[in-house]
């Protein structure tokens, strides 16, 4: 079953793992270094089925992703809390004003200009995917912003126009914005490969929480690769995913446990209910999963 790499992986880290202090103090079981690939023909996915997965909240976030906003406002207008964490975390240092994170993301939803000035991310993926800054010598020693790489739309074109390059490449990582994004991009670099009549899709993620992270991300990375194959008439081939900073927060232990307790269950596929015009026009309604019959959820507290 293609879920037991991921079962696997979390196996040998909880096992094998290095015990370490990390940024959020919760700690951590960790190896750096590691693989996974998927084949996504006759409609696979990586949908993980040992628990139950939140396909459309990860769906909604790519599509946010997709049209280069910031703000969490429109995720929480939509129900996902997924971002929830950092903002609010912010702004009760900020404010000192300990209010619950629910309470937070209703004023986020209700309040426009609460949500300006409190839920916004920084130049966090979409900024970076759709609007990455270029700038230009003045010729006093200074720069001026002169324009933007839409590199999401670049991709889309150098995929059609020269197919056989190996610079199809959309990357989160701008070292001159770090400080100032709420996270760093943990899925930093998608880089895209054509071979014969397949688009394949290799991930490179820094760090990555195998618990709560992981099983978005390979959602995400499959269905912008089948996004993207559908607007360049290629078929989905392989998902290569690889991690830097590979982990478990040593509080996932009751999750780990439950989970390395069940076995994988059927082999759901996805379908493209839609053709859009452009990469920019996919809705949520586009998409639909077929034969998901997982395990429970599991609930675990998410790292901030
Ligand atoms: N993380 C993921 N996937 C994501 C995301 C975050 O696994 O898409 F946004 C996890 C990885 C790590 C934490 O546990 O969030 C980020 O912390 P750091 O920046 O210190 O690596």
């Amino acid at each position: 079953h293609y879920e037991q790499q991921y079962l696997d992986l979390m196996r040998r880290i909880w096992r094998e793992g290095d015990e370490r202090r990390d940024r959020t103090g919760v700690g951590t079981r960790s190896v750096f270094g590691a693989m996974l690939r998927f084949d996504l023909a006759d409609g696979a996915m990586p949908l993980i089925t040992t628990k139950r997965v939140y396909w459309k909240t990860a769906t909604r976030e790519m599509l946010w992703f997709l049209t280069g906003d910031t703000n969490i406002r429109p995720l929480v207008q939509q129900g996902v809390k997924i971002w929830n964490e950092w903002p609010h975390a912010k702004y009760v240092k900020a404010t000192g004003q300990d209010i619950p994170v629910e309470d937070f993301a209703q004023r986020i939803a209700d309040d426009e200009d609460f949500a300006a000035k409190w839920g916004d991310l920084g130049p966090v993926y979409g900024k970076q995917w759709v609007d990455w800054p270029v700038y230009t010598p003045t010729g006093d020693g200074s720069y001026a912003r002169t324009g933007s790489v839409n590199q999401v739309a670049e991709v889309v074109e150098s995929l059609k126009a020269n197919p056989g390059s190996r610079r199809h490449i959309i990357e989160g990582w701008n070292v001159a914005e770090l400080d100032s994004m709420a996270l760093p991009p943990c899925h930093k670099t998608y880089q895209f490969h054509v071979a014969g009549d397949r688009l394949n899709c290799l991930l490179y993620q820094r760090s990555c929480d195998v618990a709560l992270g992981l099983p978005f991300n390979l959602w995400s990375a499959a269905l912008l690769q089948r996004m993207i194959a559908q607007q360049v008439d290629l078929e989905p081939g392989e998902l290569v995913w690889t991690g830097g900073d590979t982990h478990l927060y040593l509080n996932h232990e009751h999750l780990v446990e439950e989970q390395l307790s069940r076995e994988p269950q059927g082999h759901p596929t996805f379908e493209i209910l839609r053709r859009p015009a452009s990469i920019f026009d996919y809705r949520i309604e586009d998409f639909a999963v077929h034969d998901y019959t997982p395990h429970g959820p599991i609930k675990a507290p998410v790292a901030v």
